[in-house]
């Protein structure tokens, strides 16, 4: 039957948790960032194929709103779309984005076009977005919780760039800026659906699941980049 044992929701919140060891802050290219072992071309090629992940995310979230039947939810799901999209022309995370790969060098329009974009982002990228329309929406919800480690990097990552990469203008770092502020809040909302939905065994296996394919996407993706630009 579906009715099975509930798992104690700390023993969850725990196995959830328990990804921040399968988190791409530990990949060797993050830790040679974080290091301030990267080369501009480095830097500049992780900006910009991080881009496309960046593009990506509200179609992400698109797909979440469009498979959930809660109204609650998607009334608070859709801000996400708002924050990366701008609810102008000029505003949001993507523009904040395109504003990183301006203090790096890179023109708008080379970060905007994809041309130094690799086959294994995209791939990865792209598996991420799929997953979202393909799966039940609480399974997609509980891909994003890699959110919850996401904070303690974002403040490795402002600090690391303040004291290795002088040469980007510290203004382009405001979207890790936002974020710092962003991701706690967004996690906290995934954590509260999660919870509230998978209450058997099965269907918290499933979420626990969900968060490490995620975990392999964003993997995938710098170790695309890591060979696409090596030492
Ligand atoms: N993850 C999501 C998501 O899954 O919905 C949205 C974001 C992330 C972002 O907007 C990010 O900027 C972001 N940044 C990083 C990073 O730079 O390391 C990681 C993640 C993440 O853990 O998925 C996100």
């Amino acid at each position: 039957t579906t009715t099975t044992t509930r798992t104690g929701a700390d023993g969850f919140v725990e196995a959830l948790r328990a990804h921040s060891r399968r988190y791409h802050d530990q990949h060797p290219f993050h830790v040679r960032m974080n290091a301030g072992r990267l080369s501009r071309r480095q830097v500049r090629g992780w900006v910009a194929n991080r881009f496309y992940y960046q593009e990506n995310i509200p179609r992400k979230d698109a797909a979440i709103l469009s498979n959930c039947p809660d109204l609650e939810v998607r009334r608070r799901w859709i801000r996400r779309i708002v924050d990366h999209d701008g609810a102008t022309a000029g505003e949001g995370g993507i523009e904040a984005w395109l504003r990183l790969g301006e203090a790096a060098g890179l023109t708008r329009e080379e970060v905007r076009d994809h041309r130094h974009l690799v086959p294994g982002v995209r791939f990865a990228v792209d598996a991420y977005v799929g997953f979202a329309r393909t799966r039940p929406w609480v399974e997609a919800v509980a891909s994003s919780l890699t959110e919850l480690f996401a904070p303690d990097l974002m403040a490795a990552r402002l600090a690391a760039f303040e004291r290795w990469y002088p040469w980007i203008d510290p203004e382009g770092l405001a979207y890790f800026r936002a974020r710092l502020e962003q991701a706690p809040r967004d996690c906290e909302h995934a954590l509260e659906v999660v919870t509230a939905h998978c209450l058997s065994a099965e269907s918290q296996a499933r979420a626990v699941d969900a968060l490490s394919f995620k975990c392999d996407v964003l993997w995938s993706l710098m170790d695309a980049v890591d060979q696409a630009y090596p030492e």
